[in-house]
């Protein structure tokens, strides 16, 4: 699915705005009638932060978004299509009544054609969204029902994850026009020969209507054409080719035109980058170089915004990365927007794309003992997210796979590994992400504690391992002498068994607030945070196929309520405000001191 961009064939209307909003879980309103009593919320953001009502806040059920919009005249010749970039969880969208659109899964794009429902003057756009989440859902939620005086349903969701189930239009809305002949997809594979500082660059254009040919044109970065060609599939050479590089991006420019008696009747812009990306012998190539990681697990989450498109946060978290000399996030836990996505491939930040697949564990909390009945773990049958998850992975690889900044796709976060039956849930979505990835990137998995070299079911379809370790804090909590003895004795023992395979942390962390102190060193302490991050800093440089630290988290974020949580997860090493806690400049400091490759 390609972004929506202006171009000499093509206008873009973006139709954010404050919107209508109002709670409809017994169906009354009438997408066709304009919403009565309704509050008014920017879109796109969540609904969740901007109206003071707790309640409202934690509703979960059904909701109506509702604004209208005119289409110029000029544009009677074309196409008109709608494009959400996402609604979280499940939407059904109208225009003037009509409905023209569902989509469930809140992380990705859908789109419709409206042309054949606009008409002149004022349209109507109704949006009926639902921020519920069960098993057969991704994210996974528990569901249930209850009955208030009045006999009706009262619906709730206890999230089976550790993150504000924030909800509403959460990415742009556009509506842009493409001519009757226009180009439907892209797909661009550059394979590239490192010793000759060259690459060819694969070129398969889906185009709909009637045209003649594809002209396919390569610009650099200043702008001059580097490599031509023709056709809906087509190899274009690129000589003393610039490679994209982590945190030294270049990006070239492809042009696809469809022509028809000499005349362009669409045209496309299409940035991509050229670099090669490997696994091999216990190491993770970029340009046949061994990359180390050194970064994040995020959150889409902001004040106000909440999990809702905030481009100044983007702009700021990858200035505070390069400023600790980090180089690579993991999309923690769903794909981030596609406007964040950009920003990483022009900024040469690795990343780890992760599908929504998060919760897939029957009995989620923090006491991690809780879930070592592994025989008798249930988890895969009673998950119904099978469907779901391919639908995922198809739409996540979709919509990203040109991008220069993906290196590998994460399957899952923390799912039940180590039950019974995970491999047989696992193999085919393993299988399904190599036969639609044009760019055959590495895969993975994100293992929770209890998937330990003894115990987990399913390593032998990652790619890399993957782990997400909390010793010295949810296991043997405050006690690090202790932490460091067992990250040392299990990474020894991942190594030992796949001596092939790459091994990094992609979550260690400790809750923190800010400006608590401890001469101590007690948990909580930003003390206890370095000397957390000091002990496993120590381990890592002992292990050899050890490829990168991905810590938990970059930042404060929201939650849902509970004891472990304070207003949220303060496992940030900023706060949700971005203000640094002093673990900041160790980490600097250690990541100045590895480079990239090496
Ligand atoms: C995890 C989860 C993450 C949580 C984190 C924590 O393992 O992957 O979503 O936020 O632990 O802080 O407990």
């Amino acid at each position: 699915m390609l972004y929506p961009i202006q171009t000499q064939t093509r206008t873009l209307m973006d139709l954010s705005g404050i919107w209508k909003f109002k709670v409809d879980d017994n169906f009354q309103d009438d997408p066709a009638k304009p919403l009565a009593d309704a509050y008014r919320v920017a879109v796109p953001a969540s609904y969740n932060d901007q109206i003071p009502d707790t309640e409202l806040r934690q509703h979960a059920g059904f909701f109506n978004y509702q604004t209208r919009f005119t289409v110029p005249n000029t544009l009677a010749d074309d196409r008109l299509i709608l494009r959400f970039g996402s609604v979280t969880h499940e939407a059904w969208v109208y225009v003037n009544g009509e409905e023209v659109a569902y989509h469930k899964g809140g992380f990705t794009p859908f789109e419709a054609d409206i042309t054949d429902q606009v008409t002149d003057g004022e349209n109507l756009l109704t949006v009926r969204v639902s921020n519920l989440l069960d098993y057969s859902t991704l994210p996974v939620g528990n569901y249930s029902e209850t009955t208030d005086e009045n006999g009706g349903i009262v619906r709730h969701v206890d999230e089976n994850f550790d993150f504000f189930n924030y909800s509403g239009i959460h990415r742009p809305v556009k509506l842009y026009s493409v001519p009757v002949a226009h180009i439907n997809d892209i797909t661009i594979v550059p394979v590239v020969d490192l010793a000759n500082q060259s690459a060819d660059v694969k070129v398969t254009v889906q185009a709909t209507g009637d045209y003649d040919s594809v002209r396919l044109t390569i610009f650099d970065e200043e702008g001059q054409e580097v490599a031509n060609g023709e056709g809906a599939e087509a190899q274009l050479a690129l000589d003393q080719v610039n490679l994209w590089q982590p945190l030294n991006a270049y990006l070239y420019t492809l042009e696809v035109a469809l022509v028809k008696d000499g005349a362009d009747l669409d045209v496309y812009y299409e940035d991509f980058g050229v670099r090669d990306i490997k696994v091999e012998k216990g190491q993770f190539l970029i340009n046949g170089e061994p990359f180390y990681f050194k970064g994040f697990g995020k959150h889409e989450d902001t004040y106000v915004s909440g999990r809702g498109l905030n481009q100044p946060y983007n702009v700021l978290d990858v200035g505070l990365m390069k400023m600790m000399s980090a180089n690579s996030i993991r999309t923690s836990h769903y794909p981030y927007s596609e406007e964040m996505m950009r920003l990483c491939d022009r900024e040469g930040i690795v990343v780890i794309d992760e599908v929504p697949a998060v919760g897939l564990l029957d009995g989620f909390g923090f006491d991690a003992l809780n879930l070592e009945d592994f025989q008798n773990d249930k988890t895969w049958s009673v998950m119904k997210t099978h469907e779901a998850h391919e639908q995922v992975l198809r739409e996540l690889i979709a919509r990203d796979k040109n991008h220069a900044c993906v290196v590998m796709w994460s399957i899952a976060n923390e799912a039940a590994n180590y039950a019974p039956g995970a491999y047989e849930y696992f193999k085919p979505l393993f299988d399904l992400s190599k036969e639609l990835d044009p760019q055959q990137r590495p895969n993975t998995y994100i293992a929770i504690m209890m998937s330990t070299p003894e115990h987990d079911l399913t390593t032998d379809l990652v790619d890399v391992i993957c782990l997400n370790r909390y010793y010295g804090w949810y296991i043997g909590t405050g006690d690090l002498a202790k932490a460091e003895t067992d990250t040392r004795s299990e990474l020894q023992a991942w190594q030992e068994k796949y001596p092939e395979k790459p091994i990094m942390y992609t979550e260690y962390g400790a809750d923190t607030v800010a400006g608590f102190h401890s001469v101590y060193g007690e948990p909580f302490s930003e003390e206890f945070q370095e000397d957390y991050y000091i002990m496993n800093s120590k381990v890592f440089d002992e292990i050899n196929n050890f490829v990168g630290e991905q810590l938990w988290n970059f930042s404060d974020f929201q939650t849902k309520f509970g004891i472990q949580r304070v207003q949220g997860n303060k496992k940030g090493i900023f706060t949700r405000e971005r203000e640094p806690k002093s673990v900041v400049r160790y980490l600097t400091d250690r990541w100045k001191n590895i480079p990239n490759f090496g």
